[in-house]
């Protein structure tokens, strides 16, 4: 039997939970994950690029040809670190089992919550509903294959230069992380650190990870995302820390009214990425074609859909169609959460979902599964045996 959400369905009240941060974990350079309790704020960078620095063009490609780069596959496995960070954090840090109806990743939640906005983009998600709670992942196999697919088809049919520039474009984010960070508040480096970090190898594998807890409506989540940065210092209740948080993007320098337009699509996902974690603030790093940084900008996360809201572009007729509006948004996310909150039983564990989001049909539908995605470990797989054991030992 199968559900479905038009993606014209928007809640009524968007009533949320400000964003407390649980825990947070790490992965290195070796691609190993650490569960570090307390101490693992120390492993979180910090943001520091002076104006003088900038005024220095730094170029965003060079090293490009060294970048230590995680594959998809790696990366996308990564549920299994979430559900072991998940048991120390419940066995060392608190009697109860974490509370949530909803235990996912931030990225997944950002992709459901810009669907009206993003309506060509196909969306496949497994869920698993185990021991009252609803665990959701990519469809790790759909998903991968998708973006294979897409990098193929991107590769065959543009002229290398073309391609290349796309890579680079995707290096340039992570150079950029690397170039606007140190490793330690500042009175703690070296000068010599600072003036080099220009030649610092780039690579995408070392991630700072928070898990925080949030609500909208009646539903409680529990989401866990990768957070690039600290803006000035970590408070002594690291529970107030998400506002003291800094996600890095970078775009190319805007000059013209379509490239701004553009820019905005760009901002109202950040701003989606940074709202759902209560991350209060966002560095905007502009590019220009040769790569180098031109300027920077600095956002807070709650002052973006003003900024959105009151750009004179959106008033022309023929851009109020694709108009983007985050209160809009957050309703269908609110409309989306509580739909499948009441749609799924958490506690029947016999059976798993998948939802899926049609660009064609613009609906969201929920279907059963007969694959098995509970206790698997390879692709797709989600709850592995430990964390099922643990549980429930728990409730004996
Ligand atoms: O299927 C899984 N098991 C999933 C794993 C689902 C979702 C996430 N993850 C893992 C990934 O390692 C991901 O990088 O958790 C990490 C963080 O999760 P998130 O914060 O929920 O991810 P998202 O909000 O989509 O992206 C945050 C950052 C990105 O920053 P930008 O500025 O590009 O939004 O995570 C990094 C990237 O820095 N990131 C990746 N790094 C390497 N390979 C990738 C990737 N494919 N995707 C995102
Ligand atoms: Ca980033």
């Amino acid at each position: 039997m199968g559900k479905t959400l038009p993606i014209t369905s928007r809640a009524k009240t968007t009533a949320l939970k400000q964003p407390k941060e649980l825990f947070t974990y790490t992965r290195d350079i070796e691609g190993e994950y650490h569960y570090n309790a307390n101490q693992s704020h120390d492993h979180l960078p910090y943001f520091y690029l002076p104006d003088s620095k900038v005024d220095n063009r730094i170029d965003l490609q060079s090293g490009f040809k060294n970048f230590k780069k995680i594959s998809e596959e790696a990366n996308m496995s990564d549920f299994e670190p979430l559900l072991n960070a998940i048991m120390q954090y419940e066995r060392d840090e608190v009697e109860d089992k974490v509370e949530g109806d909803i235990i996912t990743f931030r990225g997944i939640m950002t992709r459901l919550m810009s669907i009206p906005y993003s309506p060509a983009d196909a969306l496949d998600l497994v869920i698993v509903p185990f021991d009252g709670q609803l665990f959701i992942n990519f469809n790790t196999e759909v998903e991968l294959k998708r973006r294979k697919e897409q990098d193929d088809r991107t590769r065959q049919t543009s002229p290398r230069e073309k391609y290349e520039y796309i890579k680079k474009c995707e290096y340039s984010g992570y150079k950029f992380e690397t170039i606007a960070t140190i490793p330690q508040p500042w009175k703690d480096v070296s000068r010599k650190y600072i003036d080099s970090r220009h030649k610092k190898p780039v690579n995408n594998y070392e991630q700072f990870l928070s898990v925080i807890k949030t609500g909208i409506g009646p539903v409680k989540l529990v989401l866990a995302g990768e957070v690039d940065c600290c803006w000035d210092y970590v408070p002594e209740r690291t529970s107030n820390s998400l506002s003291h948080y800094v996600e890095l993007k970078t775009s190319k320098v805007i000059d013209s009214n379509n490239q701004l337009l553009n820019f905005e699509k760009k901002l109202f996902k950040t701003w989606c990425q940074c709202f759902l974690m209560g991350v209060g603030k966002v560095v905007y790093g502009f590019r220009d074609d040769q790569f180098v940084l031109r300027n920077v900008e600095i956002y807070q996360t709650e002052e973006i859909p003003v900024l959105i809201k009151e750009n004179p572009l959106n008033s022309l007729k023929q851009n109020q169609a694709t108009k983007v509006n985050c209160t809009s948004a957050l309703k269908w996310y609110g409309a989306v959460v509580e739909w499948l909150n009441g749609a799924i039983d958490k506690n029947d564990e016999s059976i798993s979902y998948n939802l899926k989001y049609d660009p064609v049909k613009k609906i969201l539908s929920l279907s059963e599964t007969s694959q098995e995605f509970n206790g698997r470990l390879r692709n797709g797989g989600l709850l592995v045996e430990e964390f099922k054991k643990w549980r429930d030992e728990k409730k004996k």
